[in-house]
Order: structure tokens, then C-alpha cells, then sequence
């Protein structure tokens, strides 16, 4: 389901990579997420899985990061041919998935919010700073350590919390591509 912040971190890397793929929908409502059949592709029983060939991963930022590698095409979301600059990509994803991800969780679906506010204060207080010296989080080029940010950041602007963001005017301005002078090349599936 596109609504899935993991699905949707899937599908942006695929857009970016101008890669060819199907989406497969996987009824959570109804449970189809908990059966055999999507056991054996995640066996978390979570979204999203990914297949490509008999290749099955699951992790969306681990099939992000594969799908960054496997295609030359599009953005180049690892800067693998600088070692510096790939290094700084992968700072930035591990401070996505260890500092940024577990209070937006929790504030977007209304566990605890106030305590993960706090939390979430301090984070994007860093990123603040970080991006007033660059235009992105792991240098002057955007990466997949931008991109895996913002389902999350998307789905905050819809709660009485997306102040935290657009309080912020070097956070606000990131995470807006437009902004940036980036366009879209396709139209996404509406996430
Ligand atoms: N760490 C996993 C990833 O990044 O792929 C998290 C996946 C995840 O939380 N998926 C949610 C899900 O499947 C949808 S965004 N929820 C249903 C469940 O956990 O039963």
C-alpha cells in the first residue's frame, strides 16, 4: 500500500532511479499482510517486500539501498564514486533510521507525543544547523539519505505537528523539492 512510509521510501528510490516495477497491493486492512504467502516474502508480516527475479528482500531501507545500487540510471542516491561523499550518505541514513525515525513514528500515530516532540525538537535542531551549510544532509547533492526521510516528513505536515518542520526554515526548505529547483520526471503513485 503507497500510504506505507517503508512502501512509499521504496517507491521514491525506484522513481529516482527511473526503474521499472510493479506495485503489488497487499490488503492490509484485511489482514492479507499476516498470510502464509506474504510470510514468505517478509517473514515479519510487514510491508513492503520486494522481488526482483528470485531475489525476495524485505527492510525498505536495505531494498532502497539495493535498488540505489543495481541502476546506473537516474539520480545517483549513494555517491558510491566519492568515498567521502558516500560516507556521508550513510551517516545521514543511520541518523534517519536511529534519531529522526522512532519519535516522527510515535508523533505521527499519536503514541506519546509530547515526550517524542521533545525528542524530535533536538533532532531537527541538528539538522537545522547541518542544513544552513549545506543544501542537503550529506553535502551539496541530494541522496538517498534525503529521500528516506520524507514519508515521514510528508505525513507530519499533515498533523497539528507539521510545525516542527516548517518552523524550521532550512528544514522547510529541504524538504521541498521544488524549492530546490528538483521536479519530478514522472508523476508518482499518490502516496
Ligand atoms: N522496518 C520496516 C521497513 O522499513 O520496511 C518497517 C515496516 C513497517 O513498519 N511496515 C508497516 C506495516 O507493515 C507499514 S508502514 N505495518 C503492519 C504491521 O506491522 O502489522
Amino acid at each position: 500500500m503507497p500510504m506505507s512510509t517503508a512502501t512509499a521510501r521504496v517507491l521514491m528510490t525506484l522513481e529516482e532511479k527511473e526503474a521499472s516495477y510493479e506495485l503489488v497491493l497487499v490488503n492490509i486492512p484485511n489482514g492479507e499482510h499476516k498470510h502464509p504467502d506474504h510470510l514468505a516474502r517478509n517473514p515479519f508480516g510487514q510491508i513492503p517486500a520486494f522481488e526482483d527475479g528470485s531475489l525476495m528482500l524485505f527492510e525498505s531501507r536495505a531494498v532502497a539501498r539495493y535498488v540505489a545500487k543495481k541502476y546506473d540510471s537516474g539520480t545517483d542516491l549513494l555517491r558510491s564514486g566519492n568515498a567521502e561523499e558516500a560516507a556521508l550518505v550513510d551517516v545521514w541514513l543511520d541518523v534517519e533510521a536511529n534519531h529522526f525515525n522512532p519519535p516522527i513514528y510515535s508523533i505521527s500515530y499519536q503514541y506519546v507525543v509530547e515526550e517524542n516532540t521533545a525528542k524530535l525538537e533536538k533532532v531537527l535542531d541538528v539538522y537545522e544547523e547541518r542544513l544552513s551549510k549545506s543544501k542537503y544532509l550529506a553535502g551539496d547533492f541530494f541522496s538517498l539519505a534525503d529521500l528516506s526521510h520524507f514519508p515521514f516528513i510528508r505525513r507530519l505536515l499533515t498533523t497539528p505537528k507539521a510545525t516542527l518542520i516548517t518552523s524550521r526554515p532550512h528544514v522547510n526548505a529541504w524538504w521541498r523539492p521544488s524549492l530546490r529547483g528538483r521536479h519530478t520526471r514522472r508523476s508518482p503513485p499518490e502516496l
